[in-house]
């Protein structure tokens, strides 16, 4: 493939543009060389600047879960453009995509829409603080929730579990505030409850884990975090910025049966326009200002433009429940055929899955919390990552992330990917 236009274009972002991205995955440097700039895309397919086309595996980190300028979507959010695109004041459509949100996921009473998964996360936290007058929180290692301090915190001396910030500027007193449990560990988890008594606030997990490569909770994983928390009153927080809409219409909560006290929203929920959105029962959200003490806002939050896209996406999704099988099924049919190429050519991986998240890991072990995801063969991901662009497939820039299939994907697409992996294999 050629990428000279790409290269060209990122020499003169970079000048411009810390790293010559707006966010720093995208800058390839878990993989190496020059990052793609993509000029447009439509359904599963994205063209690039040097007129490539590629098989899209990552669907702008999962909001185009019905493909790229899914027309629905483009029209509705064509047609309210053209009567302004943001007032600061509150508008009907607001209540529409709410009510449509709420009947669509469990035990959620109402829900406040904001910019994007780190506010939603962010201000979950702030809120289970504010309910319930305690400063802790339990977040897992490997799981991410946006860039807000309390969450850029990497596991502090193993035993006592106490956090230490991950990011110059976060301070101190930020991060003894937040506690790091393995992911899959319920003992863990316990002993961290049972060394801060009274003092945590809520626990808060990617329900199926996205950021360290796809990890599904095992078996009472999630049923064991939910019996704590009512056994100890802490609230569960369900991040779903990526499964929300994407492994089930009500999420985690409806595919594994477990239920949260609050749930985030991001990706889908925005049908490719900037949204995110925290939602809860009655007494937990009615905490909230103006009506309750707990303060959260945003200029842009709940404008007309983002609202139509999600709204048409989650009525799409609403309407269409067949859908998530269906991308279930697509994603099961890419497992079995990348295993068997791999397989054919004695590659050593392990492949995780659920729904329409999957991720490959060159691993023998099963990959089950961050530090198994971190045993995984780094180098040869990276010659997988390249062989596959090469050949016009795009999957995740990290061994740390997990593709997201769209239903836009034929299964012609599933077999082109197929064979690719088959000729990348050799080269391994
Ligand atoms: P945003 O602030 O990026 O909209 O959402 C943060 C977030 C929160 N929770 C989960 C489970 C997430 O996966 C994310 C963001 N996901 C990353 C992909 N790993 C977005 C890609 C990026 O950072 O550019």
């Amino acid at each position: 493939m050629i990428y000279k236009r790409s290269s060209a274009l990122f020499a003169a972002a970079q000048k411009v543009i810390p790293g010559g991205v707006n966010s720093p995955v995208r800058a390839f440097k878990a993989v190496g060389g020059d990052p793609i700039f993509v000029k447009e895309a439509k359904g599963a397919y994205l063209y690039d600047e040097d007129a490539n086309r590629l098989i899209d595996y990552i669907n702008s980190w999962g909001p185009m879960i019905l493909g790229h300028a899914y027309a629905p979507v483009v029209d509705a959010v064509i047609e309210k453009a053209r009567k302004g695109t943001s007032f600061g004041m509150p508008t009907e459509i607001e209540t529409q995509i709410a009510e449509l949100a709420v009947s669509m996921v469990p035990n959620i009473d109402k829900i406040r829409f904001v910019n994007s998964g780190t506010e939603a996360c962010m201000s979950a936290v702030r809120l289970a603080r504010g309910f319930t007058a305690k400063d802790k929180i339990i977040k897992f290692a490997g799981c991410y929730h946006g860039h807000s301090d309390s969450f850029l915190i990497q596991a502090g001396s193993g035993a006592v579990t106490f956090g230490s910030p991950n990011s110059p500027g976060v301070t101190q007193g930020t991060a003894k505030d937040t506690l790091l449990a393995r992911y899959n560990d319920l003992a863990h988890v316990e002993s961290i409850i049972a060394s801060n008594k009274g003092g945590i606030a809520c626990i808060i997990i990617e329900p199926v884990a996205g950021n360290m490569g796809c990890i599904p909770p095992e078996k009472g994983f999630l049923e064991g975090l939910r019996v704590l928390c009512d056994t100890h009153d802490i609230l569960l927080v369900f991040d779903e910025v990526m499964t929300g809409f994407r492994l089930a219409k009500g999420g985690v909560q409806e595919l594994l049966g477990v239920d949260a006290d609050i749930v985030t929203f991001g990706k889908v929920i925005g049908g490719g326009l900037p949204v995110g959105a925290f939602a809860a029962r009655e007494e937990i959200m009615d905490h909230l200002a103006p009506l309750g003490p707990v303060y959260q806002a945003g200029t842009l939050s709940g404008n007309p433009l983002a609202m139509a896209a999600g709204l048409a996406m989650l009525t799409e999704l609403n309407n269409n429940p067949g859908i998530f099988k269906s991308l279930a099924d697509k994603t099961e049919y890419l497992h079995i055929g990348i295993t068997k190429a791999l397989e054919d050519h004695n590659i050593i991986h392990t492949v995780n899955r659920i729904g329409s998240m999957i991720s490959v890991h060159f691993s023998k072990d099963a990959v089950v919390d961050f530090d198994t995801a971190a045993h995984g063969n780094n180098d040869t991901f990276k010659r997988f990552f390249h062989g596959m662009l090469d050949n016009g497939i795009y999957i995740a820039p990290s061994a740390f992330e997990t593709w997201f299939i769209t239903e836009a994907l034929t299964y012609n697409d599933l077999d082109e990917t197929i064979g690719v992996v088959q000729k990348v294999a050799k080269t391994l």
